[in-house]
C-alpha cells in the first residue's frame, strides 16, 4: 500500500516536471520506455496488463514460473542457438565483449567462450541444479578470461577498462558490461528476480541498491539496472533469443523484453 502510493506521488511529480520542462525544452533526451504493446498482451499476459507494483510482480511470477527446464549439459547446445551470430551462423555473440566466436570453441580454456550466469551463481548459491543455474533467460555465452574478471561482481557504472572486454569496466566491487549489453543484462537481473521468489527450492532473488552482495541471494545496484534498461532497449536479437527461448527450450518469456516499461512499474 505504501509503495502504491509513493509511486503514485512520484508519477505526479514527474508528469508535472514534464510539463514544465516542455515549457523550455520540448527536445527531452532521456523519456522512460514507452508502454508497449505485443503480440502476447491478450494470451500470455493477460492476467498481467494493466497492473502495477506488487500485483504485477506477483501475476507475472505465476505466468513465467510454467516453463521446461533443462540440463547444465543442455545449456551449451541452446546458447548456440539462442545465441547465433545473425550474420554467421557458426559463430555465437559474447555477453559483455560483443565479440563473434565460433560455436565450437565451447570450454573452459583461454579463447574458448563458456556458459555466463548473468546473475552470479553465488548470490543465492544456486549453483549448476536444474533451476536458477540452468536457466536460459539469464545465460550468455562469454569469453573465458572475461568472464573470470567478471567473477560474481555485482553491476555498477564506473571501473577500468576489462582487457578485450569490448567496453566493459570493472573495479573491485563492480562491473559494467559494453553499453551495448547493459539493457540486457539488466532485464536478465529483473527477469530473475520475479522469476525466483522462494517458493521452489531455491533462494527468493531481489535486486537492491549495494555491491558487495557476496553470496547473498541479491544483486546491485537496482537503480543503475533501472538507467541501463532506460538507455539501452530490446534490439532485435535480444528479442528473438527470448522468443527462441520460448519456441524451442523453456516455453516462458523474459516480461522485461517485451514491456520494459513494467520494469519502473515494479520497481
Ligand atoms: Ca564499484
Ligand atoms: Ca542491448
Ligand atoms: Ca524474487
Amino acid at each position: 500500500m505504501l509503495a502504491t502510493r509513493i509511486r503514485r506521488w512520484k508519477s505526479v511529480a514527474l508528469a508535472t516536471t514534464a510539463v514544465l520542462v516542455g515549457l523550455t525544452a520540448p527536445a527531452l533526451t532521456a523519456t522512460p520506455a514507452a508502454a508497449t504493446t505485443t503480440a502476447y498482451d491478450a494470451t500470455y499476459y493477460k492476467n498481467a496488463v494493466g497492473k502495477t507494483g506488487t500485483s504485477l510482480k506477483s501475476s507475472l511470477h505465476t505466468i513465467i514460473s510454467s516453463q521446461t527446464k533443462i540440463s547444465y549439459s543442455a545449456v551449451w547446445d541452446a546458447l548456440k542457438a539462442t545465441d547465433q551470430d545473425p550474420n554467421n551462423s557458426s559463430n555465437v555473440i559474447l555477453l559483455y565483449s560483443g565479440v563473434s566466436r565460433a560455436k565450437s570453441l565451447n570450454g573452459g580454456d583461454v579463447g574458448d567462450w563458456n556458459r555466463e550466469h548473468t546473475w552470479a551463481k553465488s548470490h543465492g548459491d544456486f549453483g549448476e541444479v536444474t533451476g536458477p543455474g540452468t536457466d536460459l533467460h539469464h545465460l550468455r555465452p562469454a569469453d573465458v578470461q572475461v568472464n573470470s574478471i567478471r567473477g560474481n561482481l555485482d553491476f555498477d557504472n564506473g571501473g577500468s577498462a576489462v582487457t578485450n572486454g569490448g567496453g566493459s569496466t570493472v573495479d573491485s566491487d563492480s562491473f559494467a558490461p559494453r553499453a551495448a549489453d547493459r539493457g540486457d543484462v539488466a532485464r536478465m537481473i529483473l527477469y530473475m528476480a520475479v522469476r525466483y521468489e522462494g517458493d521452489d527450492g531455491f533462494a527468493n532473488l531481489e535486486p537492491n541498491e549495494k555491491v558487495g552482495n557476496g553470496s547473498n541471494p541479491y544483486m546491485g545496484k537496482l537503480s543503475v539496472l533501472k538507467a541501463w534498461n532506460e538507455a539501452d532497449p530490446p534490439s532485435a536479437f535480444e528479442e528473438k533469443r527470448n522468443q527462441v527461448i520460448y519456441d524451442t527450450y523453456q516455453h516462458n518469456r523474459n516480461p522485461f523484453i517485451d514491456h520494459p516499461e513494467w520494469v519502473e512499474a515494479i520497481w
